[in-house]
């Protein structure tokens, strides 16, 4: 093929496949299936690996991510993103009509009433069609570049569609708002848990911490969207109402809520408000209120904007759920990372149609600010999302019997003298064989990147500290055959096979072991240089704080972690039984390690009857290979077990080889 025409057919390929994104993620009504949706990504993947130097940027197949970033860049907007002004009570809408009646002088007035997403708002830039840049908002003014993370969102159409009718504007600023859904945030905050990793509060956190990712990849996994419900400059076209322009959005492949309408009055407006009240809870995403929007364009000009937000829209904010109870009891819980939490317990009540029986107070500053004693009575709330908040104490009951809480001085797990690091708020545990944190400081004790225990799987973890077989990381070295061989999913091979990974894993170089002991602050890349500097545990037990502020790269904060961790009196036994069960405590070279599945991709179809999905994920990671989540031509392996899905059929299209479960045990083995 001639250059020409390569091009030619890339740009064609390109255009197909984004109709074909927007009919199937956009619209939710695919024209073509799967199948045929596959050849043309096929064409365009190949074309792009024989002429890399032709390759679009904006090709649907970037959309799995792009390199990582090492910063952000700033975008300035070129005209700010302005800020919604709040109503709270239909008294403030009214209000709002009048006032806008008044400047206007006129005496009725259309509006388009939006559900306002709980999300975050971001500007996508259209050149002739084309997607070029997108930003967060920001401070208004200027934003942050997430260009490639956007790129990753599927809603988000790469190129506009064409219409005869409306033409594409030269220059497009979109601004919308992106979103997760409550079921992609659940599904999202499981495989966070499973893997020990922390929380995200809502779907927005979730949503914005899948945004500021600065590789491209990971924001690609994520289950975000985008409804777009503005602009910024837009050249060659004008539009007389907001309604129009919407149209024209969706005209352009531009997703537009469904759930937007004009309305004829303000009591239309508030009628809908109290629709979308009602219906708020079974919507797939959250949304937090209304925005309110005078329709024509003309008059939003006319209106203009006061302190940074237009005077033509008003955000009308759903009431937060109130009531009134009394805390019976403040009690400490400490979580997997050790932290201390006070959590009020209250006299349970209904709290918009949920009980509520207890609220985190955060933590000891909160509760001071907010000076809360156990037998307060108090206004909690329920916000956007179900967890509960203490808004405020009503002093007026105290009758006296009211005491003041204080944090405990010790773990009250574990009975360890509790910490806190410099620069951070929360109380900690650090005891490394603290009940509360022990499964997931074993599970990141045997993790790849730290001792690299084969076969120490999440429900491996769950049995041995259960029948507590495990009270710390020591006690690992210390299982027997006999002890492992009755626990669930087991028998005598896995047995010995652990057992030999385990001693495997007494080789380990230092500064996996360090990292291993899962200091506070202490990651892969620090672990490194301490294990460079000081060489061996034993220095680190007579380190000084002054001693480790001299090396580059570790402030107060880690070195107050480090000096704690090594006076705990629990850390000093179980190191000093680490190192009698023969666990390397120095600095040495560590052996080969077998990488038999090197660069190998699997993925897995139906229930495999001798180990979960995510243990096979286990084994092949830990030979060097990784798992795909779904079939595309870089998958090397399918692996089929019982009752297969519809991945079988496609893999069996695009030629990946297909395995049963007992050729893939011959691999692993
Ligand atoms: O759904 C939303 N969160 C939403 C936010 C919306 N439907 N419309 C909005 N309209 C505007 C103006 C009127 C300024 C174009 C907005 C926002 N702004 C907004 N989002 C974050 C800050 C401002």
């Amino acid at each position: 093929m001639r250059e020409e025409e390569v091009k030619r057919r890339m740009k064609e390929l390109i255009k197909e496949i984004e109709y074909h994104n927007y009919r199937y993620y956009t619209l939710d009504d695919p024209v073509i299936s799967d199948a045929q949706y596959d050849r043309l990504m096929r064409e365009l993947e190949e074309l792009e690996k024989k002429y890399p130097e032709l390759a679009e940027p904006n090709s649907p197949t970037k959309r799995v991510g792009a390199p990582p970033l090492e910063v952000f860049g700033i975008v300035t907007h070129s005209i700010p993103m302005l800020s919604l002004s709040n109503a709270y009570s239909e008294n403030e809408v009214i209000e709002f009509d009048e006032r806008v009646k008044r400047l206007l002088s006129v005496n009725s007035l259309e509006y388009v009433a939006e559900p306002k997403m709980d999300g975050l708002a971001v500007e996508l830039v259209y050149i002739n069609g084309e997607f070029i840049q997108g930003s967060t908002r920001g401070d208004g003014f200027t934003g942050e570049d997430i260009t490639q993370n956007l790129r990753t969102i599927k809603t988000i159409p790469l190129l506009l569609i064409s219409d005869d009718k409306i033409k594409i504007p030269s220059r497009l600023e979109v601004r919308g708002e992106v979103y997760m859904t409550r079921d992609g945030f659940k599904r999202l905050n499981k495989e966070r848990e499973e893997k020990g990793e922390p929380l995200f509060a809502n779907p927005r956190n979730a949503a914005a911490g899948s945004l500021r990712q600065l590789d491209s990849k990971i924001t690609a996994k994520r289950p975000l969207y985008i409804y777009c419900y503005g602009v910024g400059i837009v050249e060659g076209i004008e539009f007389s109402t907001h309604w129009e322009m919407l149209e024209a959005f969706k005209k352009w492949g531009l997703r537009v809520n469904e759930l937007i309408r004009v309305c004829k009055n303000i009591e239309e407006v508030i009628a809908f408000y109290h629709e979308l009240e009602k219906i708020r809870e079974s919507l797939p995403y959250e949304i937090d209120g209304m925005v309110i929007k005078v329709n024509s364009i003309d008059f939003q000009k006319r209106l203009g904007e006061k302190a940074r937000s237009p005077r033509w829209a008003l955000a009308y904010k759903f009431k937060a759920h109130q009531e009134t109870t009394t805390i019976k009891d403040i009690i400490v819980q400490v979580g997997r990372t050790g932290a201390l939490t006070p959590v009020a317990i209250f006299e349970p009540v209904r709290v918009g149609g949920v009980e509520v029986k207890r609220a985190t107070l955060h933590n000891q500053d909160e509760i001071e600010k907010k000076d809360i004693m156990i037998g307060d009575t108090v206004i909690i709330e329920r916000a956007g999302d179900v967890i509960p908040e203490v808004v405020k104490v009503i002093k007026e009951k105290r009758d006296g019997t009211q005491r003041r809480f204080k944090m405990p001085d010790n773990c009250p797990i574990c009975g360890s003298p509790v910490i806190r690091i410099k620069g951070e708020v929360v109380p900690r545990c650090i005891n490394i064989a603290c009940p509360a944190q022990i499964k997931g400081r074993i599970r990141h004790f045997g993790s790849r990147n730290a001792m690299d225990i084969e076969g120490l799987g999440v429900s491996l973890v769950e049995q041995l500290v259960d029948k507590k077989l495990v009270k710390d990381v020591a006690d690992l070295y210390f299982l027997t055959l006999d002890q492992l061989v009755p626990l669930e999913r087991m028998g005598e091979k896995s047995a010995k096979n652990l057992l030999e990974s385990i001693e495997k894993s007494k080789k380990r170089e230092l500064k996996r072991l360090i990292y291993a002991l899962g200091i506070r602050h202490v990651g892969e890349h620090l672990s490194e240089i301490i294990a460079k500097k000081w060489k061996s545990i034993d220095q680190l037990f007579t380190v000084t704080e002054e001693e480790l502020l001299e090396t580059p790269e570790i402030g107060p904060e880690v070195a107050s972690s480090i000096i704690s961790f090594f006076k705990n009196e629990t850390n000093k036994k179980v190191i000093e039984r680490l190192k009698e069960a023969g666990v390397s405590m120095k600095e040495e070279e560590e052996e080969e390690k077998p990488a038999k599945l090197k660069g190998l991709i699997f993925l897995f179809t139906g229930a495999l009857s001798n180990m979960t999905r995510s243990e096979a994920k286990e084994r092949v990671e830990a030979l060097g290979g990784s798992v795909a989540s779904s079939v595309s031509k870089r998958v090397n392996y399918l692996v089929v077990g019982a009752e297969p899905g519809s991945k079988l059929e496609k893999a069996k299209e695009l030629g990946i080889t297909v395995i049963d479960e007992k050729e893939f045990l011959k691999m692993i083995s």
